[in-house]
């Protein structure tokens, strides 16, 4: 508002109809493992073989929210969002990966969503946020066979069948890159004299060339799922995938540079965004040296690239600067420096304008139409003050600078129709359990009391007058 509390002139508004959401995931914060007939996932395995997670947490209880739903979906409304992004247990719907569903698990799903709609709160459904049947990795080693990718186009059939009257909107997969390269090739770093795994469930290790088609299968079941929905759901049914696409941000805003850094994001995301996007693999990733090739047909790459409603980017940090440059391959990657300043996670960059970039190289690489960014948000220190408040001042600074480069593309016309905060509360981090709080909503872990802390007050106000504030 201006000073006599007109609005100004240089508000920053993001388009009507903008979509305000918060994000969560299902093995983050439903706790309730192994109730109501749900099957042990990876991420259940993983997390109750000691030492694999910061003082052994796992997400048994986690926020409760399998129990917990209806007064989640209540602070959802009052934070002010108008979507949710929530992500379904495949293990929940199909304890054993295929074969017979179990209607609780479903139940739990209608449970949920029927409070979403009826707080006005348009549903926003992962289909895969990490946490594979532990059935389909013993039988087939996971995302190593294409018999996973397979059976994932069912389940997800499945649940867009049940579902299709009620939730409009679906991600495919979370992050596949995350998954795939945390998941299946775990490394050893010494830090200080100790050993310790970087990775994740189902730690295996396995050779680059291996990897390549790990990938290819996780586009593959993007794909297939994709058609599953279109056979399956409603017509109007919007589906898309939620990738962690690492953005090359030009080291000068001028034409060449912007070029360069095109080109780089293109090539370094050639396995996952670009192959899906463009229906083929470069011929720089598929003559990696060393990195052999994918085994794929024609056909398959049809599906990967089967076309989108819409694309959804998780932006946290700057993947790389780069700089246009006279040598192959016409760019040239900067370093981030060593003083380059972090939040409260030393992987977490800051630079609020890959919000920006990456939002116009969704339109500027790959012409998209719609774009959602589908997680965004950081760690920090948060406690609870003497007077009761917890004051993310840190959180408050991060949100309104990557929503200030947000707005910029918007105002340039790059089509992006919502933002998801990530996340809606403190959860379960993976690798890192409970330490890392991600949430506006704040949650003690002892009594699971939730707490909005100042950051929710202010994306409430943002949502309100749908502008960054
Ligand atoms: C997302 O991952 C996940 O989707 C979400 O579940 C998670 O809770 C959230 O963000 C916060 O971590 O290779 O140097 O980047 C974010 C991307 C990728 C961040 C792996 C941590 C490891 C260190 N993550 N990364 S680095």
């Amino acid at each position: 508002m201006g000073a006599a509390g007109t609005p100004s002139t240089s508000e920053r508004r993001f388009p009507d109809g903008f979509y305000w959401g918060v994000a969560t995931s299902s093995y983050q914060i439903e706790g309730a493992w192994d109730e109501d007939g749900k099957g042990p996932s990876i991420w259940d395995t993983y997390a109750h073989d000691p030492g694999n997670i910061k003082n052994d947490d796992s997400g048994d209880v986690a926020n409760d929210h399998y129990h917990r739903y209806a007064e989640d979906v209540a602070m959802i409304k009052d934070v002010g969002a108008n979507a949710y992004r929530f992500s379904i247990a495949w293990p929940r719907i199909f304890p054993d990966g295929v074969g017979k569903p179990n209607s609780k698990g479903l139940d739990f799903y209608e449970r949920l969503v029927d409070a979403m709609l009826a707080a006005g709160i348009e549903p926003f459904a992962t289909l895969y946020h990490w946490d594979l049947p532990q059935a389909l990795q013993d039988r087939y080693d996971g995302w190593r066979s294409k018999e996973t990718s397979k059976a994932f186009a069912d389940y997800v059939g499945y649940v867009a069948h049940q579902l299709g009257d009620r939730v409009k909107h679906y991600f495919t997969i979370n992050e596949f890159r995350s998954f795939v390269e945390g998941g299946y090739q775990v490394v050893d770093v010494k830090v200080g004299g100790k050993t310790i795994q970087l990775g994740g469930a189902p730690a295996m290790r396995l050779t680059d060339a291996e990897l390549k088609q790990v990938r290819h299968h996780a586009v593959l079941g993007h794909g297939l799922a994709v058609e599953a929905i279109r056979a399956s759901a409603p017509s109007g049914t919007k589906v898309g995938f939620a990738e962690n696409i690492r953005v090359a941000v030009p080291i000068i805003d001028e034409p060449e540079h912007v070029k360069a850094a095109e080109a780089a994001t293109r090539e370094r995301n050639a396995g996952f965004m670009t192959v899906m996007l463009e229906g083929h693999y470069t011929d720089e990733y598929l003559a990696e040296a060393g990195g052999g090739s994918p085994t794929f047909t024609d056909d398959e790459l049809k599906t990967i690239a089967s076309p989108l409603d819409f694309v959804g980017i998780n932006v946290y940090r700057p993947g790389w600067y780069v700089e246009a440059s006279d040598d192959r391959p016409g760019y040239r990657e900067i370093p981030i420096n060593a003083s380059h300043p972090h939040m409260l996670s030393s992987w977490h960059v800051l630079d609020a304008e890959v919000m920006y970039w990456a939002a116009r190289q969704m339109q500027s690489i790959w012409d998209a139409k719609s774009i959602f960014i589908t997680e965004n948000g950081c760690a920090t220190s948060d406690v609870v003050a003497d007077d009761g408040r917890i004051h993310d001042t840190d959180r408050v600074m991060f949100m309104r600078a990557y929503l200030g480069q947000l707005q910029r593309a918007t105002s340039e016309g790059v089509p992006v129709d919502g933002y998801f905060h990530w996340s809606a509360q403190d959860n379960f981090e993976w690798v890192d359990g409970y330490g890392n709080r991600f949430g506006l909503i704040y949650v003690d872990f002892e009594t699971l009391e939730r707490t909005p802390k100042l950051s929710a007050g202010w994306f409430r106000e943002a949502a309100r007058r749908n502008a960054v504030v």
